[in-house]
This record gives structure tokens, C-alpha cells and sequence, in this order.
């Protein structure tokens, strides 16, 4: 690993991290809420971080859902409306570029694009191998039995019932105290384990087990990269910062790295 690089010089941060990417082979990228926010949604934590004075402790666990449904479909039946004219920005379409790089090396070569987003603007921008740790504001399942459907984000009631046994749905997303997909888990941890080149973006870093593949990239070698407009817990733990806002600094990114050589 290497030591922490205190850095206010973005230039020469940016020509090491598109060195370290020149030299990889095999990527891996973990996204939070930041990368969407020059796509014009709220992220969870600091500055508008709120919803209505809630924290996202307090609408996003199963207990708030039993206790009132309600307002967690208010919250996010918001997020979904927002949803419908949001678009992806020049950070999601960086990425998409760096895995059209990646993926296309002729040997070995590997991209793994790991959100904890559940918006959807990765794939909208056009990345393709995209791992959704928490799910997606796409779907919609239902708390009684097994439907499960992908509803977009058409206009749902405003406390939405199963049509076939009547319980109550609920969006298709990681609550706080529940288990994330372990296929997809297990193969983001795997892509993290094996890659050499780590990018962090846009994420405070505080949620777990996400957070813990920063150790799990660090541990196995891979240079971490962390694209962020501030300092974060992924800071402490070392890596190259580059500060900026990711729609700002993936292109330039990617700018470098086709420069180089
Ligand atoms: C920009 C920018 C720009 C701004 N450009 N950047 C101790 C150890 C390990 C685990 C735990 C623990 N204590 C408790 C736990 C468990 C818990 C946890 O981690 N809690 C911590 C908060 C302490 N984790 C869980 O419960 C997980 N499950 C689990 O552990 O299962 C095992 C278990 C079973 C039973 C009992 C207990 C455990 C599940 C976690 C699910 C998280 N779900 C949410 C909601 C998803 C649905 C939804 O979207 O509503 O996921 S919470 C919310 O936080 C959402 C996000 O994906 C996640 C992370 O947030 P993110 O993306 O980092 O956003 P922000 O707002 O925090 O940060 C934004 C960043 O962007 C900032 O840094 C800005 O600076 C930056 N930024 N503009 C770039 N333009
Ligand atoms: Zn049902």
C-alpha cells in the first residue's frame, strides 16, 4: 500500500493516478451518492443532506417501514419522481469510458463498476457491468410473498399494495440492518480482491460492508484512488486524493490516461 499522499497539487495527483491506471490491468471502481450529485440528487450525509429533517438512519431501516410506511414511501416515491429527469453527467460518462478501456484489454484485462447508488445513471450513461450493492429505485417488491417487478419509475400509489396477496410493497433497496445480495456481493468483493487499480467516488465511506472494500482493495496490493470533493474515512485509510467534484475530475482523468504514453 501506499503511504498517504497529502496533496494539494491536483495536477501531479492526476498524472500519478493515470499512471497507476496506465500500469493496471484489471479495475475496480466503488461509487456513492457524489456521483450523482452534479446529476442534481441529494446525497445522505453533510450539506442537504436531510430529507424533510430526516436522517437516512430513520426512513431507511425495516423498523421505520413497520412503524410508518408512509413517510418511507414518501421519501422514496420522491427520489423515483426525481428520477424521471435526471440524467447522467460527465463523471458517469468517464466511467463508462474507462470501462471501454478496461474491459476491451486483450488479455486479462477486467472493469468492475461496484454503486452503492440505486438510481439507475450508470447504466443510463452506458456502463454495462455494473454491481448494485443496495439495490434499485427501479424495483418494486412485496413484503408478503415472492412478486418482485422492475416498475421504472412510473408513478406509484402512495402506499403501494401487492396486487396478488394484498401485503404491502416496498421498494427493492438495502435497508440498514439487512443483508446485501450475495451474488452481488460476493462478486464485488472478488473484482475487489483481484484488481490493481481501486477508484472510490463520490462516498463518505462510512457504510458498511461497502466501506470495508477500501481495506479489502488496499490489503490485496491494488493502488486506491479516492475522487472526492472533501477528506472522507476513505482518506484516513490512505491512497492518492484527488479533490474535486467527480463530474469535474473523472474526465480529466480520463483525458490523462489517453495521453499518456
Ligand atoms: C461528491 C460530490 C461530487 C458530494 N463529486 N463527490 C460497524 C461495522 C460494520 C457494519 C456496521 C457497523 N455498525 C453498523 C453497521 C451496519 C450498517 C452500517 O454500516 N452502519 C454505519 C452507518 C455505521 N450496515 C448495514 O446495516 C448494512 N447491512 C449489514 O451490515 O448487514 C449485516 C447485518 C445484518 C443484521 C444486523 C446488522 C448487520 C446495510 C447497509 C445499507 C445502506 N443502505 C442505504 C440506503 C439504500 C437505499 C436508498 O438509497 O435509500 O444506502 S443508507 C445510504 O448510505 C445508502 C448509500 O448507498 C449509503 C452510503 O452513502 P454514500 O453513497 O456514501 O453517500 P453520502 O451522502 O454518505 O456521501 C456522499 C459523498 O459524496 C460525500 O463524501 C461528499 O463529500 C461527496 N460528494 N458532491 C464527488 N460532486
Ligand atoms: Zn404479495
Amino acid at each position: 500500500m501506499h503511504p498517504p499522499i497529502d496533496t494539494d497539487d491536483l495536477d501531479s495527483a492526476l498524472d500519478q493516478a493515470a499512471e497507476w491506471l496506465w500500469n493496471a490491468r484489471r479495475v475496480a471502481v466503488l461509487t456513492g451518492a457524489g456521483v450523482s450529485a452534479e446529476s442534481g440528487l441529494a446525497t445522505f450525509r453533510g450539506a442537504g443532506g436531510l430529507w424533510e429533517g430526516h436522517r437516512i438512519e430513520d426512513v431507511a431501516t425495516p423498523s421505520a417501514f413497520r412503524r410508518n410506511p408512509t413517510l418511507v414511501w414518501r421519501f422514496y416515491n420522491a427520489r423515483r419522481a426525481a428520477l424521471r429527469t435526471a440524467q447522467p453527467n460527465p463523471g458517469h460518462r468517464a466511467l463508462v469510458a474507462l470501462e471501454d478501456r478496461f474491459a476491451r484489454e486483450p488479455s486479462d484485462g477486467q472493469f468492475t463498476l461496484i454503486t452503492q447508488n440505486v438510481d439507475g445513471l450508470h447504466q443510463a450513461a452506458g456502463s454495462r457491468r455494473v454491481l448494485e450493492l443496495h439495490g434499485s429505485l427501479r424495483r418494486i417488491r412485496c413484503t408478503g410473498c415472492a412478486y418482485k417487478a422492475d416498475r421504472g419509475y412510473e408513478e406509484l400509489t402512495e402506499l403501494p399494495h401487492c396486487e396478488t396477496c394484498g401485503e404491502l410493497l416496498r421498494p427493492d433497496v438495502v435497508w440498514f440492518e439487512e443483508m446485501l445480495p450475495a451474488e452481488t456481493w460476493n462478486e464485488a468483493a472478488k473484482a475487489t480482491a483481484g484488481c490493481q487499480c481501486f477508484l472510490v467516488v463520490g462516498t463518505s465511506a462510512v457504510v458498511y460492508p461497502a466501506a470495508g472494500l477500501i481495506d479489502t482493495a488496499r490489503d490485496a496490493g491494488a493502488c486506491v484512488i479516492e475522487i472526492n470533493p472533501e477528506a472522507t474515512f476513505a482518506s484516513r485509510r490512505g491512497g492518492l486524493g484527488l479533490r474535486g467534484p467527480s463530474g469535474v475530475i473523472l474526465p480529466q482523468l480520463v483525458q490523462r490516461l489517453s495521453n499518456h504514453g
